[in-house]
């Protein structure tokens, strides 16, 4: 058993109460293990269902996971229940980036939802989405790309760590006011494009900074992305494209005939020379733009 099975993609469920033996189970500890916790450190189940049964709640779940992960990290149980109970951080060591990258490619391995779902808001809370990015996730996307290469199948992985990238980034994103007067910048990704995650993470890189974004998703139609530029009339519009199978030339045409200010974005556009637009190819890059042309 275990919460991702039970609960869905996003860990325990709302509103879920989990039986002792459940959480032990989960957590990979003896149920033994789990009352010793319990009586020593205070950390026991906070629910009752029937006034007999003891159960733990979905936040008793949550910091026992975080517990778990200090403690695998190497901190002492009564510090790491200190930690993730009360709150008190003051202890707790400081992850270095490969430890994140090994335990974010772990749980994507095992397609520990909830696990990766718990590490990948940590590693945005602790680096912000840009440092996040480029030192995290682009790594494990990196890897994972030369699994591929090495005609290692790895669907599920892939599958799952992409999904609760996009989730996590979501959840990141949400903390900000993304509504300020004026015009927006639109992030669109071509037609047939399907690695979205660039323009995910950028979105949520201006959004922190104030920037005001609006992002379309991936497999953008051309029409769609015309009549949402029509009646937003974005400060400027980023078209996304990984890859030269999936370049719309005849879209940043379009565009332009409209007035638009175009910039294409990323490693599909090959030779920027060749058009008559800008062209970003990283994450910073395209920040600066982004505020250059809210600027001007
Ligand atoms: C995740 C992933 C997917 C996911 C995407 C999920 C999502 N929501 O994004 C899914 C499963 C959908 C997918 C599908 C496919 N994928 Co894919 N995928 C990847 C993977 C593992 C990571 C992609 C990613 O996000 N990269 C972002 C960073 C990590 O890439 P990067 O190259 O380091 O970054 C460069 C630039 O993008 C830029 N950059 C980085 N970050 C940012 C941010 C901003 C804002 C900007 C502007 C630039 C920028 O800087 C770098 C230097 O140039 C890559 C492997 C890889 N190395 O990238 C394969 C990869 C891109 N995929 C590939 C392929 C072939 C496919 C499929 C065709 C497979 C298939 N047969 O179905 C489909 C195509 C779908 C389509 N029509 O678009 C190939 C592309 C080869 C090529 N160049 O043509 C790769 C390289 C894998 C491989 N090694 O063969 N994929």
């Amino acid at each position: 058993m275990d919460v991702d099975a039970v609960s869905g993609r996003d860990g325990p469920r709302a509103g879920g109460s989990w039986t002792p033996g459940k959480v032990a189970e989960l957590l990979g500890v003896s149920p033994v293990t789990l009352r010793t916790w319990a009586a020593r450190y205070g950390v026991g189940p906070t629910l009752r269902d029937d006034g007999r049964h003891r159960r733990y709640s979905d936040a008793d779940v949550r910091r026992l996971q975080y517990m778990q992960r200090l403690i695998d990290r190497g901190m002492r149980a009564r510090e790491a229940a200190a930690a993730a109970f009360s709150g008190v951080e003051d202890a707790v060591p400081e992850v270095s980036v490969d430890r994140l990258i090994e335990e974010l490619e772990r749980a994507a391995e095992g397609l520990e939802f909830g696990s990766l779902a718990a590490l990948l808001d940590e590693t945005l809370d602790a680096l912000g989405p840009a440092a996040a990015w480029t030192e995290v996730l682009v790594p494990v996307l990196r890897h994972l790309g030369g699994r591929w290469l090495r005609g290692d199948v790895c669907f599920e992985t892939e599958w799952a760590l992409t999904g609760e990238i996009s989730l996590a980034l979501q959840r990141y994103s949400a903390r900000f006011a993304n509504t300020p007067p004026g015009r927006a910048v639109l992030l669109a990704c071509c037609p047939e494009e399907r690695h979205s995650l660039p323009m995910e993470v950028l979105r949520a890189a201006m959004v922190e900074v104030g920037i005001p974004a609006v992002y379309l998703g991936q497999m953008v139609p051309a029409e769609t992305t015309l009549a949402i530029a029509a009646k937003l009339d974005p400060v400027v519009l980023f078209l996304w494209s990984m890859s030269a199978d999936t370049i719309d030339d005849s879209l940043v045409q379009r565009l332009r005939r409209s007035g638009f200010d175009i910039a294409v974005a990323g490693p599909g556009w090959g030779d920027p020379a060749e058009r008559e637009v800008a062209w970003v190819n990283d994450l910073a890059g395209a920040l600066d733009l982004a505020s250059e042309r809210l600027k001007a």
